[in-house]
């Protein structure tokens, strides 16, 4: 089985952004940081200094924080079909019980290792465990990039001595010591050279063989193309690929960051982003406890509850060709199956107006019955060919004046062929 198949099918995994930043929660001394989150170390005023933001470890304490239970939400209620974990974040503090640097979890009044707890209830749930490790950047190094407060320009640095005494141990460790780790996702490689990206591939490689790599280890030499973050293709993408989006407009947790998306907005995200062939990878950012915002856990719970009845127009799809245009109405977007059999018709804005219908060009492939996926009843289709422009047209009629689900009602369409053949003008 060729080591990218997981990835493919998974379609929705969840990045989780927790860290010391949680405590400070975007405010430092009462105030307010612009781009608070992960980033506040670094964007509050002219820089937090080393001293004074490690001494947030003597904070840390989420002493409630139930991991299996945490991962057993993940994967049961949400249908995440993998979790990616900040290990390290810019910041330079480990999540783990890292032997060879001492800015770690252990080091707090919490003293235990969520990474390992975090990993053990992945495999126990069935979740693939994925590690977020920034390779370059890090602000608690003097040879890390990125702290220019404390320890000068980077272009004084000396990053070969922070590669081989901290950025390489610390994989080492993580690629040695917590089982199977389905990919890593570095993140900014900004000034490393393609040589020095290449090593850290072939570093991890060394370890686990079928460990993907993300496209943001440098030079796209990942196995797969990381999307800038929140980037979304604007046509179908036929090579692997994911998109990080957060679900309001932080990545690691600031406590007055309200700006959550919907629930539809986020299922109308999954779809779009399946049709066009890349994974969704949703950000969640618990707070200094561990607990997940309570909008943050409704929204992920609503989606979770739609991916359980119509799960199967995402997970396993294929790339979906793109149509030459669209016609009278925006409804929503297409997935494929992978078995080439099905066409899901994701439909956002459904027509309330009769005669409820939806007319589709430049599906070429003949159709055979249509479904409502969530009820199996039976939906009207025909296909015509317009000789006025050549065109062939596919015309859905929904049997109700009101959207059967108005989150995305998914209509099944046969096909008869196997090759899903698309019109271009
Ligand atoms: O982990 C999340 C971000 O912290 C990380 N990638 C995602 C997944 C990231 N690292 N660097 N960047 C994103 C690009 C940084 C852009 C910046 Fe800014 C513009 C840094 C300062 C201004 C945006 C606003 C990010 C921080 C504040």
């Amino acid at each position: 089985m060729n080591k990218l198949s997981w990835f493919l099918q998974s379609k929705y995994g969840a990045i989780v952004h927790w860290g010391l930043y949680a405590i400070p929660a975007g405010f430092w001394q009462g105030e307010y940081a612009p781009h608070g989150g992960e980033w506040i170390m670094k964007n509050w005023r002219s820089g937090i200094p080393y001293a004074d933001y490690a001494a947030l470890a003597d904070q840390f304490n989420p002493e409630n924080f139930d991991a299996d239970a945490f991962v057993r939400f993940l994967k049961e209620d949400c249908g995440f079909r993998y979790l990616v974990f900040t290990t390290k974040h810019h910041d330079g503090f480990a999540m783990y019980d890292s032997a060879c640097n001492d800015y770690n979890i252990m080091h707090t009044p919490y003293g235990k290792d969520v990474t390992r707890a975090l990993s053990d209830a992945c495999e126990k749930y069935g979740l693939t465990f994925c590690l977020y490790y920034s390779q370059l950047q890090d602000w608690a190094d003097p040879n890390g990039f990125g702290n220019t407060w404390d320890f000068g320009p980077d272009q004084d640095k000396d990053f070969r001595k922070y590669l081989e005494e901290k950025c390489k141990p610390q994989l080492k460790e993580l690629l040695t010591e917590y089982g199977k780790i389905g990919l890593i996702w570095f993140d900014t490689p900004y000034e490393m050279d393609k040589a020095q990206c290449q090593e850290l591939v072939d570093f991890v490689h060394q370890f686990q063989p079928d460990c993907l790599i993300n496209g943001r280890v440098g030079y796209n030499l990942g196995d797969y193309r990381q999307m800038g973050d929140r980037g979304i293709p604007l046509c179908t993408y036929p090579k692997p690929w994911e998109v990080p989006m957060t679900l309001n407009d932080t990545w690691g947790y600031r406590s007055d960051d309200d700006r959550w998306k919907t629930p539809e907005h986020v299922i109308r995200l999954l779809a779009e982003v399946a049709g066009k062939g890349g994974n969704l990878l949703l950000n969640i950012g618990p707070d200094a406890q561990g607990a997940l915002p309570a909008e943050s856990e409704n929204i992920l719970r609503t989606v979770g509850d739609w991916m359980k009845k119509n799960g199967e127009s995402i997970y396993n799809t294929d790339p979906m060709p793109d149509f030459p245009y669209r016609l009278d109405t925006d409804f929503g977007c297409f997935t494929y199956s992978r078995d080439r059999k099905k066409l899901y018709m994701h439909i956002f804005r459904y027509p309330t107006v009769p005669p409820h219908q939806i007319c589709v060009v430049g599906l070429e492939t003949k159709v055979g019955k249509a479904y409502l996926l969530e009820t199996g009843e039976e939906v009207m289709c025909w296909q015509t060919y317009e000789t006025a422009r050549d065109e062939h047209r596919l015309r859905v009629r929904l049997p109700y004046a009101k959207a059967p689900n108005a989150l995305d009602t998914v209509v099944v369409i046969e096909l008869e062929e196997d090759e899903l053949r698309t019109q271009t003008l």
